[in-house]
């Protein structure tokens, strides 16, 4: 017999209810159900903590994934609060899990809920999603527990022992017939938690992995807080100067900022808003680019740098080599968007532009040498924009008299519908050759690539405009580069990568991906830009249709699968794929282009942004790091030749 027996009252009834719809549409709660939602279940159970953090009462945080794809959560806090809520008669800590919303609504106006991840929904989502969810408590003397399975309550609050400690512990273990998988990335856990601790300051943060047979580990706790984030960002790079510039106003909508130049070319400002990353931007990135802007062009004049004849300095110009985080803590916060990740409260504009401006120029002022190296560098940039513009200007003028602004190589599809429209880009000129006869030709263009890519890394603007491997890219997407970029003006809705599984395919993809993150973001925002799937293996019999297999575990399903129709390995051939010229166009079609077979991945702001790092380390100026990557990873990278 259960302890506690519930007897369902009217706000009873309407808790399972409100806790059955997150079961019947996660999706509406947690974005999707693929590997993406099933992380969001930790990142919403973690946030909790991170709020106690904020509130000055937790230093340290503890993640496991424990095996079998449990998950353990565990704080320093307070411990959440076990008293009777007198309307419901069920715990505090009960309600947290089981009601819909209800994180914030205890404690009165003891605070707001900052941190949350892009749904900020809450452990009782979590709960509801989950197969079973345990909740240690540790407060007031004693050790507190409850139980839950699919979000019904099975064991109510219940104190199991005494304990001088306080802290809070979730463990749960989400459900299997919900979400597509239940094996989390550690990888992308681990990367979200370092982000999480350079965004609170001072905050522990430890991950653990004991799923396998070598257990992981990560532990993060940075005192410089977003200092700590940029040297971080910019550890491959050449830096302007030594120490990135800090600037941090905790008034009534927190600020905390931080810039360090490098000598790259790009630009990269990280945004967030309640710890949530905002990669559309948004309001609080606007006041910071208006100060930044007005702020270097003040000083550049106070100081005769610009002479009264030139022109001001361009924002474009002013952010070249830039890396910036910028945090803000808003109470409201109004998220807008394609994805929901654009902060539109009109407020923080001008909280933010008025701090960067008094701040900045403060800084500027006390520090003239590196006002210096920093307006040397906008100067030139400022420069290389108009050999930029009158490029461009040579090209379309060019263009204009060919009167076709198509690069020569590219084989354009019939359709002129760019929803409908997909540009392949392939590597080398026999890969290119197969998927020109093997594509659809109403929808699929074919734009082969071949020899070596230029160094964006090393290269402004002017260059890519002029380079004769990267402008058939710019033509053939059809919509600019950089702050000239207009999504609107693209020829096709899918730009996808094909290339050989190999190192050079990886050289290549690595390379595209960071074009298209420096000069055409918005493209990879808008999720526009896929990577094709070739397959790895091929197995075939006489009288049995080909089988392609993708990965290595694909492979074995097949061989298991060929095996329970009594087909042995040994009466198979196998022929393993080293590119993608090794097909013919039929084969090509049928395993990488047809739409109903082929398999894409969609490149996410976080490949994009990881291949831009490798690629800063491979490519840039920095020889050290370099050394220690290839050294660290000389067995994945032998045949890199860099
Ligand atoms: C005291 C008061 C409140 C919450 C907590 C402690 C608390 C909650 C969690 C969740 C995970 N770990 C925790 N540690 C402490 C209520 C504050 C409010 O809702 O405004």
């Amino acid at each position: 017999m259960e302890k506690f027996e519930h007897e369902y009252n009217a706000e009873q009834i309407q808790v399972l209810e409100g806790l059955e719809a997150v079961r019947k549409r996660p999706g509406m709660y947690i974005g999707s159900v693929s590997i993406r939602g099933l992380h969001h279940l930790v990142y919403e159970i973690v946030d909790n903590s991170v709020d106690e953090a904020l509130a000055g009462y937790c230093t340290e945080i503890n993640i496991i994934i424990e095996p079998g794809n449990i998950i353990c959560v565990k704080d320093n806090g307070r411990g959440i609060p076990i008293d009777i809520h007198p309307k419901t008669k069920i715990s505090a800590a009960e309600t947290v899990y089981t009601v819909l919303h209800a994180g914030g609504k205890f404690g009165g106006d003891s605070g707001y809920k900052v941190s949350g991840g892009l749904h900020g929904v809450g452990a009782s989502v979590v709960n509801a999603l989950s197969e079973w969810t345990e909740v240690t408590i540790q407060r007031d003397g004693g050790i507190y527990a409850m139980r839950f399975e699919r979000g019904k309550t099975v064991k109510s609050l219940e104190r199991i022992g005494d304990s001088k400690e306080t802290g809070t512990q979730v463990r749960f273990f989400a459900d299997g017939t919900i979400f597509e998988t239940l094996e989390y990335e550690y990888e992308v856990l681990e990367n979200r938690f370092r982000e999480m601790a350079f965004l609170t300051k001072g905050l522990k943060i430890i991950l653990e992995d004991t799923r396998g047979e070598t257990p992981r580990k990560a532990e993060f706790c940075f005192e410089g807080g977003l200092r700590s984030f940029v040297e971080y960002l910019n550890k491959n790079k050449e830096k302007l100067h030594k120490d990135p510039i800090y600037i941090e106003k905790n008034g009534d909508i927190p600020v905390e900022i931080s810039i360090q130049y490098t000598s790259a070319y790009s630009e990269n400002i990280y945004t967030f808003v309640n710890n949530i990353n905002t990669i559309e931007g948004g309001t609080h990135l606007e006041g910071f680019k208006r100060a930044l802007t007005k702020v270097f062009n003040d000083y550049a004049r106070s100081k005769n740098i610009l002479k009264e004849k030139d022109g001001n300095l361009q924002g474009d110009d002013i952010r070249e080599g830039i890396t910036a985080v910028i945090s803000v803590k808003v109470k409201e916060p109004q998220f807008e968007g394609q994805t929901k990740t654009k902060l539109g409260n009109s407020e923080v504009t001008g909280v933010v532009q008025s701090m960067v401006n008094e701040s900045l120029a403060n800084f500027l002022e006390e520090n003239p040498n590196v006002a210096k190296a920093i307006l040397e560098k906008c100067i030139s940039a400022s420069r290389a924009r108009e050999a930029a513009r009158k490029a461009r200007e040579l090209v379309r003028r060019k263009s204009a008299l060919e009167s076709t602004t198509l690069p020569g190589k590219l084989a354009d599809c019939s359709s002129k519908n760019p929803e409908e429209c997909e540009v392949y880009i392939v590597e080398g000129d026999s890969a290119g050759g197969s998927a020109k006869q093997g594509r659809d030709r109403k929808f699929q263009a074919i734009l082969p690539l071949w020899g070596k890519m230029l160094n964006v890394e090393k290269a402004r603007a002017d260059k890519i405009y002029g380079n004769d491997k990267l402008n058939p890219v710019i033509l053939a997407v059809g919509a600019g580069i950089g702050s000239d970029f207009d999504i609107t003006k693209i020829r096709y809705g899918k730009v996808i990568i094909m290339a050989d599984a190999d190192v050079d395919g990886a050289h290549i993809r690595t390379l595209l991906l960071t074009f298209f993150f420096r000069y055409m973001r918005p493209l990879i925002e808008n999720g526009n830009v896929f990577l094709a799937q070739p397959p790895l293996y091929k197995l075939s019999k006489k009288g049995m249709t080909d089988r392609y297999c993708y990965t290595d575990e694909d492979l074995e399903q097949a061989y298991k699968e060929l095996e329970e129709k009594g087909i042995g390995r040994d009466q198979l051939g196998l022929q393993r794929y080293k590119g993608l010229g090794e097909m013919n166009p039929e084969q090509l079609w049928e395993t990488t282009m047809n739409p109903e077979t082929r398999i894409l991945v969609k490149v996410t702001m976080d490949d994009a942004m990881s291949a831009d790092e490798t690629f800063s380390l491979l490519m840039g100026d920095e020889v050290g790091p370099r050394r220690d990557f290839i050294q660290a990873n000389a067995k994945y990278v032998k045949n890199l030749d860099i």
